[in-house]
């Protein structure tokens, strides 16, 4: 774990997000896009409808929420139907091929499907759920200072959360088939769970913004820890204890209050490459992550999934760019995938990898090689 970093770039939470000014779209964008075939025809229909209509689909589900929004269309001057909200322009926008680089930000969220609990969903997030643990305010189950004074609150909770328990669900499964499709930029998740890399997203596809239970060091010295022997020792309800100045050692989860992974500094470079951002399952409540969600250029569309609005989101009217679908991740990341046309594709990857079969042929992989490759292929 690095431990030259500035303090702005330490784990803080909670606190505010910070907010962008609202922009317009680029004109530029426009003349690169001139309607060359009926599918750009059925697009720009859909950019020249009324500011009402607009801010219905980019506000998604929550206005919606008494019809199958995605379902519904809005005809078109060729005559064929558009399908109408949030998921419906993004799925556009990918289909045409103005998306490229997709960056996405994801949280607890992905993972509950997974049967992982999040940290704030009411009733069966893990802030509602520590009074077992013993400790004086949810926070300091992830506090370096208590954990200092007392290890024994995160060892219970690492117990649960240690990878080996759990699967990735479909939800992880879309986001690999963006890297498969030659779209996805980079994918930033807070998840500490894993499930990632266990789908098949590739390492340098993927950064771990609060690290993983990979590897372990030395809360107080950082000497690094075999991972696997701290893992023993936590099942056994032993505390690792470091070789060289007795420190305890925790797997390197990233605490508030601790510095983040090196890797993380990359978004710097990603995020002003984007042309998409997907928001996924997360409360946007921990800085400096829920920040990073401000840094894409005016211009790039946002969309967040998740059960409420969050972040940026909360703000009426929402900026320009900005579209949400609320609901459950699962349904909106299918309904996503069926607008792409990539669900079957998806659900052959996700059983052929789950079971282990390893009979999914990789589109990327023209060699016909069967193996889960990290190759990408691209839709356009
Ligand atoms: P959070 O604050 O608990 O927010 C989760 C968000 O996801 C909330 O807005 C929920 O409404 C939403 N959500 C949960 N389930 C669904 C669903 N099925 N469909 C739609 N929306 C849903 O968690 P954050 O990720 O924002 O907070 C960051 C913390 C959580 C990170 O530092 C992690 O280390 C930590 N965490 C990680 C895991 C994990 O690795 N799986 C589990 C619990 C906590």
């Amino acid at each position: 774990m690095s431990k030259a970093k500035s303090s702005r770039d330490r784990r803080i939470a909670p606190s505010g997000v910070a907010r962008v000014t609202r922009s317009s779209i680029n004109p530029q964008d426009s003349q690169r896009t001139k309607p060359t075939d009926s599918g750009l025809v059925d697009d720009l229909s859909l950019m020249s409808v009324s500011e009402q209509q607009a801010s219905l689909a980019r506000k998604g589900k929550s206005h919606q929420t008494s019809s199958p929004s995605t379902k519904a269309v809005l005809s078109s001057p060729s005559g064929s139907s558009v399908p109408r909200g949030a998921l419906g322009t993004i799925g556009r926008l990918m289909k045409l091929g103005r998306v490229r680089n997709i960056v996405v930000v994801a949280g607890a969220g992905i993972s509950t499907a997974s049967g992982i609990p999040d940290f704030r969903t009411p009733g069966t997030g893990l802030y509602a759920n520590l009074a077992k643990y013993d400790i004086p305010y949810p926070e300091a189950i992830f506090n370096i200072d208590y954990f200092s004074d007392n290890p024994h609150p995160f060892f219970s909770l690492a117990k649960e959360l240690y990878p080996g328990h759990h699967r990735p669900n479909y939800v992880h499964y879309f986001i690999r088939m963006l890297h498969q499709k030659g779209l996805l930029l980079r994918m930033y998740t807070q998840n500490i769970d894993g499930l990632e890399k266990l789908c098949g997203i590739p390492d340098d596809k993927l950064v771990e913004a609060h690290g993983s239970f990979a590897t372990a060091a030395c809360h107080l010295c950082y000497t690094p820890y075999p991972a696997e022997e701290a893992k023993q020792a936590i099942m056994n309800g032993n505390v690792p204890i470091c070789t060289f100045c007795a420190g305890a050692v925790k797997p390197n989860v990233v605490f508030f209050g601790e510095d983040l992974p090196e890797k993380y500094f990359q978004h710097a470079e990603d995020f002003p490459k984007a042309d998409l951002l997907m928001i996924m399952g997360t409360s946007l409540k921990i800085e400096p992550f829920a920040s990073l969600v401000n840094t894409v250029k005016s211009t790039v569309p946002r969309l967040l999934l998740n059960r409420d609005p969050v972040g940026p989101f909360e703000r009426r009217p929402l900026r320009r760019c900005d579209y949400m679908e609320l609901g459950d991740l699962s349904d909106s990341v299918r309904k996503l995938a069926e607008i792409l046309g990539w669900h079957t594709e998806i659900q052959d990857l996700m059983n052929s990898h789950e079971n282990g079969l390893c009979s999914y042929t990789d589109p990327s992989n023209s060699s016909g090689d069967n193996s889960d490759s990290s190759e990408t292929d691209s839709m356009h």
